[in-house]
């Protein structure tokens, strides 16, 4: 993982009025998305439900350009982000560009509002809902300005019929709002009511779980990265104990210890030296794997490992990262990761590499997607794109799980989380049997001699 500036990317969220509490990361909001037609008053409807000039309104088709994210505290659902759009009637060359923008929105949107308004329902209507659906995305569809017109009822009637919910505004007016507050309300998933721990729920309350936090040049300064601020609260919110420590005091903290820890995690950059140091029979896995669990598909992307040993010369290897950091000296994307594969395939792969939302329309060329451990996603944008590939036939895993892969310790890692480790050996045992012979009680160690001493994460 790489060190990104959080506090100026995503600390600038409003707080609880009187709290002293740290804003969550907008990658934790709620993302709700307002798509429509140009000019059905999406911007006036996000300025109306915020009480703030989030948008420029203005009777001119194509006033919103590129996507306005709002993050703000939408009591009481919590912290949200509010995503106003472009048009998605847009036109001409500009305007392509901007319903493209627009489309990439829906792969991070966890709760689809609709805009229209009476006499306009049509194609772009039909295919947004459309995308929602397939998406699995909760739908709310809402006919603005009834203070013109109102809504068709076989209009109604129909959206009644496909359990899709519906409420009227005039939102210019202020009129509507308290019904559209609480429908977003009732259409928020349970996930984000009900948070999913990050590493919280592998321990009790009261036990001690040994955080590895390298401090190298890479590490920015004066603060930890994401990942790592975020077990640590989650471990604190589960009454749990946290001792965070550099990789080289690891042994001393661990000798100092009246009772081994309940857990070890660390930055994957560390994890041969780690794994060395930490007792056998004390669980140990890292932070990047715990975000695949976190914000992915941990199983399907452990399978996506088992993909690296299928690679040939030549094949292509996209290396997607959520955040758009500078890379600095041996950056681990474009460095450390694609130096250790072109040793381990014994000769060149062709890597591509996305930064932030961008992501390829097209993965069929692709042979394997390396992702980083998306801690400045939502969990629907990372969930997203595993589907993509899955639906492209492209293995997808992530930075931690291919480093612990390329060490022989992927078992070892995933032992805190039994469905996935036996998903791995599921997937191993169904690759055994295509590919006989292969020696009985085959694993992953042999790997471990193959693999550069200096694969980091
Ligand atoms: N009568 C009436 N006019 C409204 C209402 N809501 C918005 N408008 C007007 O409709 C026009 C377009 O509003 P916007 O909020 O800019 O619409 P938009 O969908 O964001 O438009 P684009 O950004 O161009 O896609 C403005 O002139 C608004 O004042 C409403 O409820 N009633
Ligand atoms: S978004 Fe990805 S690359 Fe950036 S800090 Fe998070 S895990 Fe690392
Ligand atoms: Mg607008």
């Amino acid at each position: 993982m790489n060190p990104t500036p959080l506090q100026t990317r995503h600390d600038t969220a409003a707080l609880r009025p009187g709290s002293h509490a740290a804003p969550a990361p907008k990658s934790l909001r709620l993302h709700i998305a307002f798509f429509g037609r140009r000019n059905v008053g999406k911007s006036s409807l996000l300025n109306a439900i915020t009480r703030q000039q989030v948008s420029i309104v203005s009777p001119v088709a194509g006033t919103t350009t590129d996507p306005v994210e709002k993050p703000m505290e939408f009591l009481p659902l919590g912290p949200v982000v509010f995503i106003d759009t472009a048009g998605v009637d847009d036109e001409g060359e500009l305007g392509r560009l901007r319903v493209r923008k627009t489309r990439q929105v829906l792969d991070r949107a966890d709760l689809g509002v609709l805009v229209t308004e009476a006499g306009t329902w049509g194609w772009f209507e039909a295919e947004i809902l459309a995308e929602l659906q397939r998406r699995r995305v909760p739908i709310l569809v809402v006919f603005n300005k009834v203070d013109v017109a109102a809504p068709e009822p076989a209009r109604l009637a129909w959206l009644t019929a496909q359990k899709i919910r519906h409420v009227e505004t005039a939102a210019a007016q202020g009129l509507g709002l308290d019904r559209f507050r609480e429908a977003l309300l009732d259409l928020a998933p349970a996930e984000f009511i009900n948070s999913p721990a990050i590493v919280g729920d592998l321990v009790g309350p009261g036990e001690l779980v040994l955080l590895v936090v390298p401090i190298d040049k890479e590490a920015p300064k004066g603060r930890l990265i994401l990942p790592q601020v975020q077990a640590i609260r989650d471990l604190l919110d589960h009454d749990a104990c946290c001792l965070v420590v550099k990789e080289h005091q690891l042994r001393q903290a661990l000798d100092g210890l009246k009772s081994p820890p309940r857990l070890v995690v660390t930055d994957s950059q560390a994890f041969e030296e780690v794994a060395a140091a930490t007792p056998r029979h004390v669980p140990m896995t890292s932070f990047s794997i715990l975000m695949s669990r976190f914000k992915g598909d941990l199983a399907a992307q452990v399978e996506g490992a088992l993909a690296i040993d299928s690679l040939r010369p030549g094949d292509r290897v996209l290396v997607a990262e959520s955040c758009s950091h500078h890379p600095i000296g041996e950056d681990i994307g474009r460095v450390k990761i694609p130096r250790w594969l072109n040793r381990h395939v014994g000769g060149e792969l062709r890597f591509d590499h996305v930064q932030g939302h961008d992501f390829p329309a097209s993965l069929r060329d692709y042979r394997l997607v390396i992702h980083c451990g998306a801690c400045m996603f939502n969990r629907r944008e990372m969930l997203t794109r595993i589907l993509h590939c899955q639906q492209a036939g492209v293995p997808v895993t992530n930075y931690g799980l291919a480093i612990a892969f390329s060490l022989g310790i992927l078992e070892r890692a995933l032992e805190p989380f039994p469905a996935a480790l036996a998903a791995l050996r599921n997937s191993r045992d169904a690759g055994a049997a295509r590919t006989q012979p292969l020696l009985p009680g085959r694993n992953l160690a042999p790997r471990a001699a193959a693999a550069p001493r200096d694969v980091a994460a």
